[in-house]
Protein backbone atom coordinates (compact mmCIF):
# COMPACT_ATOMS: atom_id res chain seq x y z
CA UNK A 1 0.00 0.00 0.00
CA UNK A 2 2.94 2.53 0.31
CA UNK A 3 3.29 2.90 -3.34
CA UNK A 4 -0.19 3.60 -3.61
CA UNK A 5 0.05 6.28 -0.77
CA UNK A 6 2.98 8.13 -2.12
CA UNK A 7 1.04 8.49 -5.91
CA UNK A 8 -1.84 9.95 -4.14
CA UNK A 9 0.56 12.33 -2.34
CA UNK A 10 2.41 13.28 -5.85
CA UNK A 11 -1.44 14.28 -7.20
CA UNK A 12 -1.87 16.86 -4.16
CA UNK A 13 1.36 17.96 -4.65
CA UNK A 14 0.83 18.65 -8.21
CA UNK A 15 -2.17 20.67 -7.55
CA UNK A 16 -0.36 22.46 -4.56
CA UNK A 17 1.67 23.78 -7.50
CA UNK A 18 -1.32 24.66 -9.69
CA UNK A 19 -3.16 26.48 -6.63
CA UNK A 20 -0.18 28.41 -6.07
CA UNK A 21 0.61 29.36 -9.60
CA UNK A 22 -0.12 32.42 -11.36
CA UNK A 23 -3.72 32.65 -12.04
CA UNK A 24 -3.61 30.98 -15.56
CA UNK A 25 -5.50 28.14 -14.24
CA UNK A 26 -8.70 29.09 -12.75
CA UNK A 27 -10.24 25.73 -12.09
CA UNK A 28 -8.39 22.75 -10.91
CA UNK A 29 -10.27 19.69 -9.40
CA UNK A 30 -9.21 16.56 -8.42
CA UNK A 31 -11.19 13.21 -8.29
CA UNK A 32 -9.58 9.90 -6.62
CA UNK A 33 -11.28 6.42 -6.50
CA UNK A 34 -9.50 3.24 -4.86
CA UNK A 35 -10.30 0.11 -3.93
CA UNK A 36 -10.99 -3.48 -4.94
CA UNK A 37 -12.17 -4.08 -8.81
CA UNK A 38 -15.69 -5.06 -9.36
CA UNK A 39 -16.20 -8.32 -11.14
CA UNK A 40 -18.13 -8.00 -14.30
CA UNK A 41 -17.25 -12.02 -15.73
CA UNK A 42 -18.14 -13.59 -12.34
CA UNK A 43 -18.87 -16.68 -13.94
CA UNK A 44 -15.53 -18.02 -14.59
CA UNK A 45 -12.20 -17.39 -12.72
CA UNK A 46 -10.34 -14.22 -14.07
CA UNK A 47 -6.53 -12.40 -14.22
CA UNK A 48 -8.02 -9.91 -12.59
CA UNK A 49 -9.99 -11.52 -9.97
CA UNK A 50 -9.37 -9.62 -6.31
CA UNK A 51 -7.00 -6.73 -8.24
CA UNK A 52 -7.34 -3.20 -6.80
CA UNK A 53 -6.74 -0.15 -8.06
CA UNK A 54 -6.50 4.21 -7.40
CA UNK A 55 -7.79 6.44 -10.09
CA UNK A 56 -6.40 9.71 -10.10
CA UNK A 57 -8.16 12.27 -12.22
CA UNK A 58 -6.39 15.90 -12.06
CA UNK A 59 -8.85 18.30 -14.01
CA UNK A 60 -8.03 21.93 -15.06
CA UNK A 61 -7.48 24.53 -18.05
CA UNK A 62 -9.66 22.46 -20.50
CA UNK A 63 -6.62 19.64 -19.54
CA UNK A 64 -7.18 16.79 -17.45
CA UNK A 65 -4.33 14.11 -16.56
CA UNK A 66 -5.44 10.81 -15.57
CA UNK A 67 -3.18 7.90 -13.98
CA UNK A 68 -4.64 4.42 -13.17
CA UNK A 69 -2.39 2.12 -11.01
CA UNK A 70 -3.77 -1.35 -10.70
CA UNK A 71 -1.98 -4.19 -8.07
CA UNK A 72 -2.87 -7.59 -7.37
CA UNK A 73 -2.79 -9.39 -11.22
CA UNK A 74 -2.61 -12.93 -11.26
CA UNK A 75 1.28 -12.58 -12.09
CA UNK A 76 1.13 -15.36 -14.82
CA UNK A 77 -0.50 -12.53 -16.79
CA UNK A 78 3.18 -10.66 -17.11
CA UNK A 79 3.45 -9.04 -20.26
CA UNK A 80 -0.30 -8.64 -21.20
CA UNK A 81 -1.90 -5.71 -21.96
CA UNK A 82 -5.43 -4.80 -21.45
CA UNK A 83 -7.56 -2.37 -22.35
CA UNK A 84 -9.23 -0.01 -20.07
CA UNK A 85 -11.38 3.09 -20.47
CA UNK A 86 -13.39 5.95 -18.97
CA UNK A 87 -16.99 4.93 -19.43
CA UNK A 88 -19.78 7.07 -18.99
CA UNK A 89 -22.20 4.70 -16.91
CA UNK A 90 -21.51 3.21 -13.33
CA UNK A 91 -19.71 0.10 -11.99
CA UNK A 92 -21.85 -2.47 -11.58
CA UNK A 93 -20.31 -5.81 -10.31
CA UNK A 94 -21.82 -8.69 -12.32
CA UNK A 95 -23.14 -6.27 -14.94
CA UNK A 96 -21.19 -5.01 -17.89
CA UNK A 97 -23.30 -3.67 -19.54
CA UNK A 98 -24.43 -0.83 -16.85
CA UNK A 99 -21.47 1.07 -17.56
CA UNK A 100 -22.60 1.74 -21.41
CA UNK A 101 -20.86 3.34 -23.72
CA UNK A 102 -16.91 5.07 -23.50
CA UNK A 103 -16.66 8.24 -22.35
CA UNK A 104 -16.45 10.09 -26.15
CA UNK A 105 -16.78 14.31 -26.21
CA UNK A 106 -17.79 14.04 -29.58
CA UNK A 107 -20.76 11.63 -29.18
CA UNK A 108 -21.75 13.70 -25.64
CA UNK A 109 -21.61 16.52 -28.06
CA UNK A 110 -23.62 15.11 -30.55
CA UNK A 111 -21.05 14.88 -33.22
CA UNK A 112 -21.48 12.53 -36.27
CA UNK A 113 -19.65 10.43 -36.50
CA UNK A 114 -18.09 10.62 -33.35
CA UNK A 115 -14.27 10.63 -33.35
CA UNK A 116 -13.07 7.46 -31.41
CA UNK A 117 -9.21 8.44 -30.25
CA UNK A 118 -7.15 9.24 -26.84
CA UNK A 119 -8.17 12.94 -27.63
CA UNK A 120 -11.84 12.10 -27.56
CA UNK A 121 -12.35 9.46 -25.34
CA UNK A 122 -9.65 7.94 -21.76
CA UNK A 123 -7.72 5.46 -22.67
CA UNK A 124 -5.98 3.82 -20.28
CA UNK A 125 -4.35 0.49 -21.60
CA UNK A 126 -1.91 -0.90 -18.74
CA UNK A 127 0.89 -3.88 -19.23
CA UNK A 128 0.97 -6.44 -16.69
CA UNK A 129 4.66 -6.03 -14.82
CA UNK A 130 6.39 -9.37 -13.28
CA UNK A 131 4.81 -8.00 -10.24
CA UNK A 132 1.18 -8.13 -10.87
CA UNK A 133 0.43 -4.24 -11.62
CA UNK A 134 -0.16 -2.31 -14.20
CA UNK A 135 0.19 1.59 -14.48
CA UNK A 136 -1.33 3.82 -17.18
CA UNK A 137 -1.27 7.78 -17.88
CA UNK A 138 -3.81 9.42 -20.55
CA UNK A 139 -3.48 12.87 -20.74
CA UNK A 140 -6.95 14.46 -22.38
CA UNK A 141 -7.59 18.29 -24.22
CA UNK A 142 -11.02 17.48 -22.00
CA UNK A 143 -12.87 17.87 -18.56
CA UNK A 144 -15.01 14.52 -18.03
CA UNK A 145 -18.77 16.17 -16.91
CA UNK A 146 -19.67 14.93 -13.08
CA UNK A 147 -21.69 11.78 -13.12
CA UNK A 148 -21.61 8.22 -11.67
CA UNK A 149 -18.85 6.80 -13.61
CA UNK A 150 -16.79 3.60 -14.11
CA UNK A 151 -13.00 2.50 -15.24
CA UNK A 152 -13.89 -0.57 -17.56
CA UNK A 153 -10.91 -2.86 -17.63
CA UNK A 154 -11.23 -5.49 -21.10
CA UNK A 155 -9.67 -8.56 -22.18
CA UNK A 156 -7.56 -7.38 -24.61
CA UNK A 157 -5.81 -4.12 -26.06
CA UNK A 158 -7.42 -1.36 -27.20
CA UNK A 159 -7.88 -1.42 -31.09
CA UNK A 160 -7.81 1.60 -33.37
CA UNK A 161 -11.35 1.72 -33.63
CA UNK A 162 -11.62 1.76 -29.85
CA UNK A 163 -12.66 -1.82 -28.81
CA UNK A 164 -10.98 -4.21 -26.20
CA UNK A 165 -13.28 -6.63 -26.37
CA UNK A 166 -15.34 -8.01 -23.32
CA UNK A 167 -15.52 -6.57 -20.20
CA UNK A 168 -14.09 -8.20 -16.82
CA UNK A 169 -13.59 -5.61 -14.32
CA UNK A 170 -14.48 -2.14 -13.52
CA UNK A 171 -13.92 0.69 -10.57
CA UNK A 172 -16.40 3.06 -9.94
CA UNK A 173 -15.72 6.61 -9.89
CA UNK A 174 -18.19 9.75 -8.96
CA UNK A 175 -17.62 13.69 -9.10
CU1 LIG B 1 -13.98 0.36 -22.32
Amino acid sequence: MTGLRVFITTAVLAVSAIATAPAAVAHSEVVTAYGALSDLAPAAAGPLDGARAVLVMVAGDGHTDVRLQVQGIDRSEAGRTFGAHLHVGPCVAGDGAAAGPHYNTDALAGRVPPRVDETTEVWLDFTVTAGGTGHAYAGVPFVPAPGERAIVIHQNPTDDHGAAGPRLACLPVSW
